[in-house]
């Protein structure tokens, strides 16, 4: 009787384990690869989106949930687990640093989606992931916590989205911190959470506004021009309406009636939309429910008498219906469990939503864990989302014309100008086809390292029941072998060495030798400390299959002259290595990505992210892949933070220089925004977005890629060096008369070129510095302008219109023809007009006519202006003025003169790096004011010309290699000087002239007050009352300015909005988060460069300077410290006293 009783609680007790293993695989299982493959193929139900916010509003948590629906982690550790943070940094710092994808499968109804969903991070060192991120994706959810609302990387990203043209969904994330954080009643909540909506929607707006009226411009410009075409002579009407009355932007904003926000609190993993409150309460009510989603949200209350909903619920003083049929049921959920613990309340409210709860939960300690029971079954996070997700976001076939336009249009060219095959692409880009001979198109946006040993390939996994029955077969057969050898050679020693070959011979039938070895190789190969580099990647077009060839664009690559070089239907099959930036690769394996894992795919269709292998030695860091050579590389990414701090790297010992180089190069291809460069002094330089980017790069270095032991030097901060105008007023305050003004500058003119003026160069007291060759053949006027501060910054943003105009000036004086466009020519004319308008007054009379070059690099913001009246060289602008018709009615345009570039040259090396700390210079005008060259010299030149140009091009060449990526240039070689042939013992005069004139610029700019320029990061602070002094306090140490300041409507917190120098910003964060008990945190954004006010070389001069500094003037010279910082860590020759205060040295008594 007993036995019998044991046995059935056995058999009970395993049928229940067996339930429960059923139960748990059904939770844990993920989808299987097959179904997603299959998902894959069905383009309209696929989503591939990103999660976008500013840092910690909540994105990691949110993904979470979502990989949990799947079952891929349990949903009690959603949230907890930060699944997509696979780092260990990640985890310990609790911050995202790379963007990682997941695909996830998802129901609704009978329809069945396949989601490529990619989280990013939001702190601002890693804006560039958020780029690579946003590239790949089609919509995205913008999340916002409801308590910070908007903040700047919140702009940021919604900004970066309209950019690649892509459609958001709002996510209004920690809703349950306005409970219990904030104890905000329904009906404020509701109040603070209109006001979210109208920041964001704000945001929205300006990006709209703005675009409405560029295309605005656009159009009207296309119009004139076909008027001007026609010849069509009348009175110019003008249209003063904006255009944007005229536009419908509705479907832009977000709402909770348009479907398009989730309210959630990620953490307990509830969420809803509209929709389903509304669905629960026509049921419920028996109101329609298209009446209640339009009504829901807003200004309608329900009137309990007429049983109608009315509108005017605020000025009736009534509980909008969003407050009373939505938040008071949470309200009340939280209030039950979190805050009053009331057992009776919660088993109510539990009866009533009908759901089920675990006993477990019921009594758990923590309340948190009872309210993710109710709430993932009652509003599940991840059943919101999605929903939206499917129903608002765009599939890949939903991709605009504009859109594809945009992609395809690289660089000044317009998209009708590119060849016929080009523009044919766009069709299939916008198609976006799978069939078989669809042209494959793929965009990687970055490489990413992950361990060898972690791929699919290598993964130890699981036997299948085939190969434990091939390897019990090996097994077998090895025994036997060995017995056979053991009767045969029996007492020989050498028994064992034999087996292999015994092996071999005698093979079982149906085993093959390389199966075998296959077999065994796989699982054993030592793959240790290998990184292998994954494209993260999507297909636009085609079905890419694993082991095809294809082609690698790089982003200079020219379709129409690609298609000119090679022949006529040529593949990548074929060997391509003559057309520039054009290569062959073939792409050995495809993955699914999901997250943390890969899985092997034989071929993916169009519209899908997948990681593809075996680019490593063909891609930098991204390039377009297309089987068509006519194919354009697609537009570059934009990167919205300025990488600017770097660091100095050697290795610990000497000898590991070479593994150092080595992994330099690695981080330079698995990092997306960091550089790595050889400085002219021979460093290895590493530069990076801030100061978390830094650390990170450095311990991926260190543990992963050069894996040895490094010193890395103190941040190398950029100075800038300019001109001001001359001081009005002495250091005291006091006002200088005009005398003194002139003594001030001769004085320090005098100090800096002490002993170094030879009888070459002459200064005139309004600083022209007239200089010399060493030949006497030629010789140079210049003087230095500071420029205004708005042309500085005008010039500072310009870089890549400047860059532009560079190129096609070089065209047209190659005698091409450019077809440049619109928006181009628009951005040209634009920068034209802009400096004609801060450039006034008599000293910058037709300046912007004048202008020679833009320097350094050709695109700097100094400006080198012609003002020799005898002579007219071909403006920068022509390409402005191409069309015009005197100059198609035969003016020629007025040739350069011999040596011109002679002149760019110098004015290049010379804005390179100024006398102060060589460091670039910034701002500054120098204006040609003499420039004589001795016929002698002009004879000769024919006799050099060769040689001239030779220099020219090399000193061309070492300005663009100081700045060259280590990964794709050389160093600079050492050019013999045999090269030189000219019989002048001085050299050839064009480099000569170089010299000459990069001299009288250093001298032209000495001869000014000199200043330096510092970088500043702007800086937004959220702190509470209690710990905003101290926020102050470090701010003030720190050199730091503040703005302004403002309380965050409905919250107990303040935003600081200051600005600091980049080089008092180190340790900033971490100082400001220890001083405020973590309760402030910065985020530090590059801004713009700023001039120090302090003079570097002042002493003091007047009397009132002598009576309030001392003789010394040894207060701190901030200006001095910075200089002398740069200049010592450059090996230049530092100024300074070594005793700084001489006393006699004397033993103090032991007892005073
Ligand atoms: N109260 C509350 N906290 C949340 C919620 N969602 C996330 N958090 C917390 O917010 C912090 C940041 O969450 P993450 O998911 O890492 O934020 P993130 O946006 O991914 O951050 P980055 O990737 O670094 O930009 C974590 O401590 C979470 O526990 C929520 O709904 N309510
Ligand atoms: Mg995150």
């Amino acid at each position: 009787m007993d036995a019998s009783c044991c046995r059935k609680k056995k058999k009970k007790r395993r049928k229940k384990r067996r339930v429960r293993k059923k139960i748990n695989a059904f939770a844990m299982g993920p989808v299987s690869v097959d179904k997603i493959i299959a998902l894959q193929r069905n383009t309209t139900n696929i989503r591939n989106l990103c999660i976008l916010a500013h840092v910690d509003h909540g994105k990691t948590t949110l993904a979470d949930s979502l990989v949990a629906s799947n079952g891929i982690i349990s949903s009690r550790l959603a949230g907890k687990l930060r699944y997509l943070d696979s780092r260990e940094d990640e985890q310990i710092r609790g911050i995202t640093m790379k963007s990682s994808a997941i695909s996830l499968h998802f129901s609704k109804g009978d329809e069945e989606y396949l989601l490529n969903i990619i989280d990013s991070p939001g702190h601002v060192d890693f804006s560039s992931e958020v780029s690579t991120a946003v590239r790949l994706c089609d919509g995205a959810i913008v999340v916002v916590d409801a308590v910070e609302g908007v903040c700047p990387q919140t702009q940021a990203v919604l900004r970066q989205a309209w950019l690649e043209n892509i459609r958001p969904v709002l996510v209004i994330n920690k809703m349950d911190r306005l409970i219990v954080e904030l104890k905000l009643s329904c009906q404020e909540a509701y109040t603070h959470l209109k006001k979210i909506l109208g920041q964001v929607n704000a945001v929205t707006g300006t990006l709209f506004t703005s675009k409405v009226l560029e295309e605005r411009a656009e159009k009207v410009e296309k119009k004139e021009e076909k008027k001007e075409g026609k010849n069509l002579s009348g009175d110019q009407v003008y249209d003063w309406s904006s255009g944007l009355e005229e536009v419908d932007d509705s479907h832009l904003y977000f709402s909770p009636d348009q479907g398009n926000v989730v309210f959630a609190s990620a953490i307990d993993g509830w969420g809803f939309s509209i929709q389903q409150f509304a669905y629960i309460y026509s049921e419920r009510m028996g109101i329609k429910a298209e009446v209640l989603l339009k009504t829901l949200w807003g200004d309608f209350y329900l009137d309990a008498k007429a049983k109608r909903i009315m509108k005017g619920a605020e000025a009736k003083g009534k509980k909008p219906l969003f407050v009373q049929l939505v938040l008071n049921n949470i309200w009340n959920l939280y209030e039950a469990v979190v805050t009053r613990r009331d057992q009776d309340r919660v088993e109510k409210v539990v009866s009533s939503l009908e759901i089920k709860v675990a006993p477990r939960d019921l009594r758990h300690s923590d309340p948190k864990v009872l309210l993710s029971a109710i709430c993932s079954q009652w509003l599940p996070v991840s059943q919101a989302v999605l929903l939206m997700v499917c129903d608002k976001l765009p599939s890949p076939l939903d991709m605009t014309a504009e859109r594809v336009e945009r992609l395809m249009s690289v660089g000044a060219h317009r998209f009708d100008s590119l060849p016929d095959q080009t523009q044919k692409l766009k069709m299939a880009l916008i198609q976006c086809s799978s069939v078989d001979n669809a042209p494959v198109i793929i965009f990687v946006s970055k490489m990413f390292a992950v361990e060898t040993k972690a791929l699919p390939q290598y993964r130890q996994r699981p036997l299948s029941q085939d190969e434990i029955a091939q390897r019990r077969e090996l097994a077998r057969q090895r025994h036997a072998d060995r017995m056979v050898a053991d009767k045969t050679v029996a007492g020989n020693h050498k028994e064992d060495t034999h087996i292999d070959s015994i092996k071999l011979e005698g093979q079982s039938p149906g085993l093959s030798t390389a199966n075998m070895e296959s077999l065994t190789l796989k699982d054993s190969k030592p793959l240790q400390d290998e990184e292998t580099f994954i494209a993260f990647a999507r297909v636009y077009s085609g079905i890419v299959k694993k082991g095809q060839r294809i082609f690698v664009l790089g982003p200079k690559y020219d379709p129409a002259q690609g298609l000119s070089l090679l022949p006529e239907g040529c593949s990548a099959t074929d060997c391509v290595s003559d057309v520039p930036h054009l290569s062959c690769c073939s792409m050995e394996s495809l993955y699914l990505l999901m997250g943390r894992e890969l899985e092997e795919l034989e071929e993916v269709p169009a519209g899908n992210v997948l990681g593809i292998g075996g680019l490593e030695e063909c891609v930098l860091k991204s390039a377009t892949l297309s089987i068509s050579p006519a194919c354009p590389p697609l537009n570059p990414l934009n990167f919205e933070a300025i990488p600017i701090v770097r660091v100095a790297i050697e290795p610990k010992h000497p000898s590991e220089m070479p593994k150092l180089v080595h992994g330099m190069r690695l981080l330079n291809q698995a990092d997306p925004c960091a550089q790595v460069l050889i400085q002219e002094t021979g460093e290895h330089v590493l530069v990076t977005a801030g100061e978390v980017h830094l650390q990170r790069c450095l311990d991926d270095l260190r543990e992963r890629f050069a894996k040895i032991e490094m010193s890395v030097s103190k941040p190398i901060i950029p100075f800038r060096e300019t001109v001001v105008r001359p001081p009005k007023v002495d250091m005291v305050n006091e006002e200088l008369g005009k005398q003194q003004k002139v003594a001030v500058i001769h004085q320090v003119k005098e100090e800096s070129s002490q002993g170094r003026l030879s009888d070459s160069i002459q200064v005139d007291p309004s600083g022209l510095v007239t200089l010399t060759t060493p030949n006497r053949l030629a010789t140079v006027g210049i003087r230095a302008i500071p420029l205004p501060q708005d042309v500085n910054r005008i010039l500072e943003s310009s870089s890549d219109v400047i860059r532009t105009l560079e190129h096609i000036n070089i065209s047209l004086r190659e005698g091409k023809t450019v077809d440049i466009s619109l928006r181009t020519l628009e951005a040209i004319a634009g920068l034209k007009a802009q400096l004609e308008k801060l450039l006034q007054g008599r000293k910058w009379r037709n300046a912007v006519e004048r202008i020679w070059a833009f320097g350094p690099r050709r695109n700097g913001p100094n400006i080198l202006l012609n003002s020799l009246n005898a002579y007219k060289r071909p403006s920068v602008w022509q390409c402005l003025s191409q069309d015009d018709k005197t100059y198609q009615n035969g003016t020629q345009p007025a040739a350069p003169r011999e040596f011109d570039n002679s002149i760019v040259n110098g004015f290049q090396l010379a804005t390179l790096s100024g006398p102060m700390c060589e460091e670039p210079l910034m701002g500054v005008c120098f204006s040609v004011e003499r420039w004589d060259i001795q016929s002698s010299a002009a004879s000769e030149q024919d006799s050099i010309k060769e040689d001239s140009i030779s220099h020219e091009t090399l000193v061309n060449r070492r300005l663009e290699e100081s700045s060259e990526d280590m990964a794709t240039g050389n160093r600079p070689k050492p050019v013999s000087r045999t090269e030189a042939v000219s019989a002048d013992c001085y050299g050839p005069v064009s480099g000569q002239l170089i010299a000459a004139m990069k001299e009288a610029c250093r001298h032209a700019f000495q001869a000014q007050p000199q200043r330096l320029m510092a970088a500043m990061y702007t800086c937004e602070i959220m702190a509470t009352a209690e710990v905003l002094g101290r926020a102050y306090g470090v701010l003030g140490r720190r050199e730091g300015r503040v703005l302004h300041e403002e309380m965050k409507e409905g919250t107990d917190m303040f935003i600081i909005k200051a600005v600091l120098p980049v080089a008092e910003s180190f340790g900033f964060a971490d100082e400001i988060r220890k001083r405020t008990s973590g309760l402030a945190s910065p985020q530090l954004v590059f801004s713009h460069w700023e001039v120090i006010s302090s003079d570097p070389y002042w002493v003091p001069t007047t009397e009132e300077e002598y009576l309030h500094f001392g003789e010394k003037a040894d207060s701190v010279n901030q200006a001095l410290k910075y200089m002398n910082a740069v200049r010592r860590r450059k090996g230049l020759y530092v100024e300074e006293k070594i005793v700084e205060h001489a006393e006699k040295q004397r033993t103090l008594g032991k007892n005073k």
